[in-house]
């Protein structure tokens, strides 16, 4: 019997939750059910008794997409995973398991605007304060933690501008504070495949599985990860009854078809990213390029310590103002102008006026966010042509 834990990335991201079922069909099959048959009375009540194992009811667990969390279990490293309908629920079903009315999140100051959102205006309604910090000095995060702090938060690297903190320097400042502090990471810019949080000393990893996870543009969905008893309360507790934000076994099912291409799709996103990023550097319209591989970007040197590829997401300033970067933005033929990440198309987007429109002006500011910033999503397609799209397009720019 091959030890599954003992296989490399790909082939556990190819077999990992596969389980015989009735029609021995190779790929597990979708369980289009809400819910599941007990034998008797007394069964069901064994079931919820938790004194026998079993499915019950789909808000609680499915076979599609069990299989869909043992695979991101598997490749973050965690003991078990629980996937969600989407990251927004992920970041939520954790949050709300993590904290009550009193307690303290300290979390980087640049972050995804619906999660900023989520911590400064939403939680804020229910007695959770949020202060926020910069990462990237860990003496910053040390002076924002007290008795209160219960979670310490962030993605790396981050949404939209690319900042890479340093998860490693970040737990041990937590963890020497308070042992009990959870750090939460959102890994959705890198993927399990380029870094694993749980293994530099994260408590929990978020996903948006929207994006590079599923791989395919046609989900929305999460994955929280972490200790087994911090997914049983999730799936029992923050789940079940505070969110209700549960992962369909339809969407599941194309998670897990998308996720046995992972490391592939992850190695070529960044060959992609890494000469188009090269390109637009020494392009004259281009004041700055947000990219964790190239040499001269501020995170270049923990990304290269903490992820295996710098990613296929970056940013860029241009030399033009506004209105004349977004008339250049508009002529792009092969790449698209959406919202959205970790696609086999190219997408590109402004997040002052997009995903992080949660953001005040002032609290772009604060957070190190330009107002003229513009992300690009590098696809799948060849890198010569991403790179003549972006040619024509800001041709009128030089
Ligand atoms: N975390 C990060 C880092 C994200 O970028 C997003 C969505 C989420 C969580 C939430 O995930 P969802 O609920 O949408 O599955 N980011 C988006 C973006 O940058 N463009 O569109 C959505």
């Amino acid at each position: 019997m091959i030890d599954m834990n003992k296989c490399g990335f790909a082939t556990r991201q190819i077999h990992v939750g596969k389980h015989q079922n009735s029609a021995g069909a190779l790929t597990t099959p979708i369980y289009q059910t809400s819910t599941f048959e007990f034998d008797s009375v007394e069964q069901g009540g064994r079931r919820f008794a938790g004194q026998e194992p079993g499915f019950i009811y789909t808000r609680l667990s499915n076979p599609t997409t069990n299989a869909a969390e043992e695979k991101v279990a598997s490749l973050e490293g965690g003991e078990a995973a629980l996937g969600t309908a989407s990251g927004m629920g992920a970041i939520s079903g954790a949050l709300w398991t993590l904290l009550k009315a009193g307690d303290e999140v300290v979390a980087d100051e640049t972050l995804y605007g619906c999660t900023f959102s989520l911590l400064s205006h939403g939680m804020s309604r229910y007695g959770v304060q949020a202060k926020f910090a910069d990462f990237a000095k860990p003496e910053a995060l040390k002076e924002a933690l007290t008795s209160k702090t219960k979670v310490v938060y962030l993605e790396t690297p981050c949404n939209p501008t690319l900042k890479v903190v340093d998860i490693a320097a970040v737990a041990s400042v937590a963890h020497a504070y308070n042992p009990d502090i959870k750090v939460v990471v959102d890994n959705t810019f890198a993927s399990p495949y380029l870094q694993q949080p749980l293994k530099l000393g994260a408590d929990v990893v978020v996903h948006s599985a929207t994006k590079y996870i599923n791989g395919h543009g046609d989900v929305i969905a999460g994955f929280i990860v972490g200790t087994s008893a911090f997914i049983d309360e999730v799936r029992g507790f923050g789940l079940k009854d505070m969110t209700g934000a549960v992962m369909s076994p339809f969407d599941a099912f194309l998670i897990a078809r998308g996720l046995k291409t992972l490391s592939i799709r992850m190695e070529r996103h960044c060959s992609n990213a890494m000469a188009v990023a090269r390109w637009l550097h020494d392009h004259p319209a281009v004041a700055k390029v947000w990219y964790p591989g190239l040499e001269d970007f501020e995170g270049y040197e923990i990304a290269k310590k903490q992820m295996l590829l710098p990613g296929g997401m970056m940013s860029i300033e241009m030399k033009a103002d506004r209105d004349t970067t977004a008339a250049a933005l508009n002529k792009l033929q092969l790449c698209t102008i959406a919202v959205s990440l970790g696609d086999a198309e190219t997408l590109v987007e402004h997040p002052a006026s997009m995903t992080h429109s949660t953001y005040t002006p002032e609290e772009l500011a604060a957070s190190g966010i330009p107002e003229g910033l513009v992300r690009i999503s590098i696809g799948l397609e060849d890198p010569e042509d991403i790179i003549a799209d972006f040619e024509q397009a800001f041709a009128s720019l030089v």
